[in-house]
């Protein structure tokens, strides 16, 4: 399996509030750089670097005013005399809700944002740019001929929605890439979410629509971040009825009750029968990770690749969470030797 890498990613590392104290993110450089050296030493298959793509891609999925905010907030930010990470401190909840994009910046953030965890410094945008390219170099490599292919993507997307960011999330990197397979001519395309977080961006994205099915296991939102959406009664809206699957499972849950979901979905998903699979592909679901509640082992993730490979079709792998670096590299290329294995 070819591996999609840039050097890039490094151009991101943003702060976040931990314990009352703005300190270095969980979301860190030397998490891509880990799982890089992982395909590396494991002898994967080729890392190659990504194309370049029309930023036509990112609105397809994103709304236009969302990317110009994104390109434009480090000036606007630092055009007041700010130099720190632009984070946001006010929302639009509920009764304050409505269409006006505020003209000043730190209404802007609010208005983008639906947390503080997604901080924007001077080269966070080229980062971001380059990580949805990723994912839109491992679709036209599939294109091209590939059976699979693993974007090693960094930031993370699956938590930015059409219009927001949040969850260390910018560009929705998997939906781009699923998007972007529509545009190319694909009728059907499923996403499936194992990142322990529930794909809140990825269900607004394809909420009404039927030629993207979405399913997400993840940590129930009652007790785990992003808390307000991720329940089962989400099912889509409109023509979209039926087409968006959450599997919210317990705090401390292990592979047995986790395989019982991922069979089911993977079940809905073959019976889909999509033209492409874009996996969001995150390993925060491991007993160790410092932010969630999972008790998965490294020899699990074997197992998920292999469940995932037998839908079937092709297969295109995007990085999202997972915040042990210390196993992040041997757990994310586990699921893709377990994939690789069951396709043998
Ligand atoms: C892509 C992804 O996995 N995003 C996750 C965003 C999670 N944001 C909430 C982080 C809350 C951290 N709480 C720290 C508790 C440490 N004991
Ligand atoms: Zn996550």
């Amino acid at each position: 399996m070819l591996t999609i890498f840039s050097p890039d990613h490094r151009l991101h590392h943003g702060t976040e509030l931990k314990d009352g104290v703005l300190k270095p993110s969980f979301e860190q450089p030397s998490r891509a750089d880990t799982v890089c050296e992982r395909v590396r030493l494991t002898g994967l298959g080729d890392v190659v670097s990504p194309r370049a793509f029309d930023r036509a891609c990112y609105v397809a999925a994103h709304s236009e005013r969302y990317v110009a905010f994104l390109e434009n907030a480090w000036s606007e930010w630092t055009a007041i005399g700010r130099s720190h990470d632009a984070l946001p401190l006010v929302w639009p909840v509920r009764d304050l809700a409505n269409d006006r994009v505020p003209a000043f910046i730190d209404g802007k953030l609010g208005f983008f944002a639906m947390d503080a965890g997604a901080p924007i410094t001077a080269t966070t945008w080229q980062a971001v740019k380059t990580s949805a390219d990723l994912a839109l170099t491992g679709l036209a490599l599939i294109n091209e001929g590939q059976h699979s292919a693993f974007a090693l993507c960094r930031p993370p997307g699956h938590h930015a929605a059409r219009e927001y960011m949040g969850g260390y999330c910018y560009l929705n990197n998997a939906a781009i890439a699923a998007q972007h397979s529509l545009t190319l001519g694909a009728k059907r395309v499923a996403v499936l979410d194992v990142d322990f977080h529930h794909g809140n961006g990825t269900q607004n994205i394809f909420y009404a629509r039927s030629d993207v099915l979405f399913a997400s296991i993840h940590g129930d939102p009652a007790v785990s971040y992003p808390y307000f959406s991720g329940a089962t009664s989400e099912r889509g809206s409109g023509a979209g009825e039926g087409f968006n699957l959450n599997y919210p499972l317990a705090k401390g849950t292990r592979w047995s009750a986790y395989q019982q979901a991922l069979e089911d979905a993977c079940q809905r998903l073959r019976a889909y029968a999509p033209e492409l699979l874009v996996i969001s592909l995150g390993v925060d679901t491991f007993k160790d990770d410092p932010i969630s509640h999972f008790l998965l082992e490294s020899e699990d993730y074997f197992a998920m690749g292999a469940a995932i490979a037998k839908v079937g079709v092709p297969t295109l792998f995007v990085m999202e969470g997972g915040y042990m670096v210390d196993e992040i590299g041997i757990n994310a290329v586990n699921v893709l030797q377990g994939f690789e294995g069951a396709c043998a």
